[in-house]
């Protein structure tokens, strides 16, 4: 079956393959433009499921993703579905806990069920068709014909004026690319698992303090936690498999947790943490880089397709919303036309998602070197500090990362040269002047 492709001065027809939350954002902004929007997705409609297969992976939305949403009329109301997070809760191992100002607002923390309010957006254009259990099987890059699998066994073949490969980091739209000359492309496993643990709400409220992004930093291992609408944390335990796999009794899983994060025992209680943490195997992480994200006029990779990132800088939903952004951005400077767009778009984004795939690594493994609590507390502290004094000079790279459309790689190598300058005035500072900085900044933001 071929769809829409005859039609004389007809308009293009764009397929999104995927439908998680980059390929439903995707969907919107093509539709905006009057496109005739065909959205595949290899599962049934998740919002009709009865058992939600996956984890509940938390996400923190901040600008960039917010500016993307926005673009489409959502953003309001997907900030409505999360809590605000304008600081991080340092946990220490004794039981003490430290905040630290974001410094900036409009964060906030997400569960992935809110990739229902792209799919629902999307749906809402007239101009939109949905297709659920349509599983991308096969395409030719050289004739554009798409092949999907549906669960009932049949196939169908679709083509399109664009595909847009939006189908995650295990894409099967860059499976293409990989047959062709001069792509290039690298995966790198991390040595670290993730779990997911649930902590339930304590009579009827938050067990912890809400708008706070919670850090348990230890060195080789890491819990962080984020809050939900429904007064539950997600916390998500980062470890390496290989002491994941050491674990294998209720009683050593307690053991565990006495010795690196007693507090938390009582919170998530220990009946709810035995059963959690075998409920399901820690789960891998990988990070992908390519170049380029598209062949000739024909398709084109955006979010973890083109670029699956390590979750170390919160930024993996965020840098896939900005994507949708920034190639919305060139098809109006090159007026629709995507022989020239795709090019641009590659050129353009290319650097940026390599500069944020490369520092999510890099905080990962900054994080397992040598991240203590104290050392974390330090760290930003003197960040902190830095900005305070001087807001146009030293800008902490989480804040532009975090909090400003910044390009990332620019946000990169102003970084290289703030530390350039921070080296110079460490030489011109004594360190009796550091102190009482240190000292006037604790008891402000306490
Ligand atoms: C969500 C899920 C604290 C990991 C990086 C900060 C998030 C993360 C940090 C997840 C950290 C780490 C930053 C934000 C954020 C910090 C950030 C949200 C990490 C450098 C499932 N990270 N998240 N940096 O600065 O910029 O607070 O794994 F522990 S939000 Cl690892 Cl800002």
């Amino acid at each position: 079956m071929e769809k829409s492709t005859s039609r004389q001065s007809r308009k293009k027809v764009v397929a999104v393959v995927g439908g998680g939350l980059v390929g439903a954002l995707n969907a919107c902004f093509f539709a905006k433009r009057g496109f005739d929007v065909e959205l595949f997705e290899s599962r049934e409609d998740i919002r009709r499921a009865k058992i939600v297969k996956g984890r509940s992976i938390n996400l923190a939305l901040s600008h960039r993703g917010r500016q993307a949403l926005k673009h489409v009329g959502l953003e309001e109301k997907i900030v409505a579905k999360g809590i605000p997070m304008h600081a991080r809760m340092i946990h220490s191992l004794n039981g003490k806990q430290s905040p630290i100002p974001y410094g900036r607002k409009g964060q906030v923390s997400l569960t992935n069920f809110c990739n229902i309010f792209p799919l629902t957006a999307a749906e809402t254009y007239p101009n939109t068709k949905m297709n659920f259990d349509h599983k991308l099987q096969d395409w030719n890059a050289e004739t554009g014909l798409m092949t999907f699998a549906r669960l009932d066994g049949s196939k169908e073949q679709v083509k399109t004026d664009l595909i847009v490969g939006c189908d995650g980091a295990f894409s099967a739209v860059r499976k293409q690319f990989l047959r062709r000359s001069r792509f290039d492309y690298s995966q790198t496993y991390i040595p670290h698992g993730y779990m997911e643990l649930t902590m339930l709400p304590i009579n009827g409220e938050f067990a912890m303090k809400p708008n706070y992004l919670h850090i348990w930093p230890r060195n080789t291992f890491m819990m962080i936690a984020l809050p939900n609408l429904d007064k539950t944390f997600t916390c998500t335990l980062f470890m390496p498999f290989e002491d994941f796999e050491k674990i294998t009794t209720g009683d050593e899983v307690i053991e565990f947790f006495q010795k690196y994060f007693p507090d938390t025992i009582p919170l998530i209680g220990a009946d709810t943490l035995q059963r959690d943490y075998f409920r399901l195997p820690a789960q891998a992480m990988v990070s992908v880089k390519c170049n380029p994200y598209h062949i000739g006029d024909a398709c084109v990779l955006m979010g973890d397709a083109a670029h699956a990132v390590v979750p170390f800088y919160g930024q993996g939903m965020n840098a896939g919303f900005e994507d949708c952004i920034v190639f919305d951005e060139i098809m109006d400077q090159f007026n629709e036309d995507f022989s020239a767009v795709l090019p641009e778009y590659t050129r353009v984004r290319v650097p940026d998602d390599h500069a944020i795939a490369d520092l999510a690594m890099y905080n990962y493994i900054e994080m397992r070197a040598h991240v203590n609590s104290k050392w974390f507390l330090f760290r930003k502290y003197v960040d902190n500090i830095l900005y305070f004094f001087m807001p146009k000079t030293i800008i902490p790279l989480y804040t532009m990362v975090t909090f400003t459309r910044t390009r990332y790689h620019e946000a990169v190598k102003r970084w290289h040269w703030q530390n350039k300058v921070k080296y110079l005035e460490k030489m011109c500072t004594t360190h009796e002047c550091n102190l009482i900085l240190m000292g006037l900044f604790v008891p402000l933001n306490s």
